[in-house]
């Protein structure tokens, strides 16, 4: 069936989620939170440790820890685990010829998303290195993070629709002579479609609160590596100092919380305000989804806890991941001062 319309009057009643479906999307994302912090730390010990993994068994096992997901149903689309290269090809979907094994020399990009029947869909994209990754890799992944953090933290008037602010997760890579060919947002569906219509970057139809939209830039270098950082954000009313003309406005509150990896991101390119946005983001994934892993697998719960470490600015201005030892030195030096 093809659909002639980007935006029909149903679709866009339908789009717009009521209380109960908001409340079930966001206890999804959690759960699917949980499942892919596991995943994600047991990936990577089975990489460190030389155990041979691969796109299509990693995807495999991320299912099992979905499995144990209380409301999960099926995965919500085929899942895109690339490596290397193949994370470079958008809409890459691995088989039996293009497996390949994931080891710590290059890029791994996992977007996946499950069906919750709590009444969620997910859909999530994290980007990670289990070694120490290259320069350009760092570049492109801050570079989109700072994208993907500047859409979500805008404020806009009602009337704006996803096209107006699609420069906003572009701005980052054009600087760079860089962009990417796919769009940045799309609608996405309460234990339905993975792709819902009507609200969009593509469009100017008008962004509403309770909209839940994809924040996914990304960028590709061909034959080399792919980054992709995806992130579901909802529409919800934004608190201003003014209100001009008893306008509303908007902005995003993020419903996906899944650690970025920190051993990728060059802090020196972000400003204060994302950094501030990433240490928010990363207490509330502490808050949110430790809960649920820290019992059932407290090694996971450790190494989230070490993803999601705050980041401040030091004396000269280069930022620094706050470690606990670094802590535990410096009380230990203002006790001496003491
Ligand atoms: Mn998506």
């Amino acid at each position: 069936i093809k659909q002639y319309s980007e935006d029909i009057p149903i679709q866009r009643i339908k789009a717009i989620k009521n209380e109960h479906e908001v409340n079930g999307m966001k206890e999804g994302y959690l759960q699917d939170a949980a499942a892919k912090i596991q995943f994600l730390h047991w990936i990577q010990n089975e990489v460190k440790s030389g155990r041979t993994v691969t796109e299509l068994s990693g995807d495999i096992k991320l299912r099992e820890f979905r499995e144990k997901q209380p409301d999960f149903v099926m995965p919500s689309f085929g899942s895109i685990s690339a490596f290397g290269p193949n994370g470079a090809v958008i809409h890459y979907k691995s088989t039996e010829e293009t497996d390949v094994a994931i080891t710590d020399k290059d890029l791994y990009l996992l977007d996946s998303g499950g069906q919750y029947k709590c009444g969620a869909t997910t859909d999530t994209t994290r980007t990670m290195h289990f070694g120490t990754p290259a320069d350009r890799h760092k570049e492109a992944y801050t570079r989109v993070l700072m994208g993907s953090i500047d859409l979500s933290l805008c404020i806009f008037i009602n009337g704006t629709g996803g096209k107006h602010i699609d420069a906003l997760p572009r701005q980052h890579l054009w600087n760079n002579g860089w962009n990417y060919n796919h769009g940045t947002g799309h609608g996405i569906g309460a234990m339905l479609n993975v792709h819902e219509g009507s609200f969009n970057t593509r469009t100017t139809v008008p962004l509403v609160a309770n909209v839940f939209m994809s924040d996914e830039p990304g960028y590709y270098e061909d034959n080399d590596y792919g980054v992709r950082l995806e992130t579901v954000v909802m529409v919800v009313e934004a608190e201003t100092k003014y209100n001009f003309g008893d306008a509303t406005f908007f902005t995003f509150e993020e419903v996906s919380f899944v650690p970025f990896d920190p051993k990728l991101i060059k802090y020196e390119l972000m400003s204060e305000r994302q950094i501030e946005w990433l240490n928010d983001y990363n207490i509330k994934i502490r808050e949110k989804v430790g809960p649920r892993i820290k019992d059932v697998n407290p090694e996971a719960y450790e190494w989230m806890l070490g993803q999601t470490e705050q980041v401040v600015s030091d004396s000269d201005s280069q930022r620094v991941v706050y470690s606990g030892v670094i802590l535990a030195v410096q009380m230990f030096c203002v006790i001496m001062m003491v």
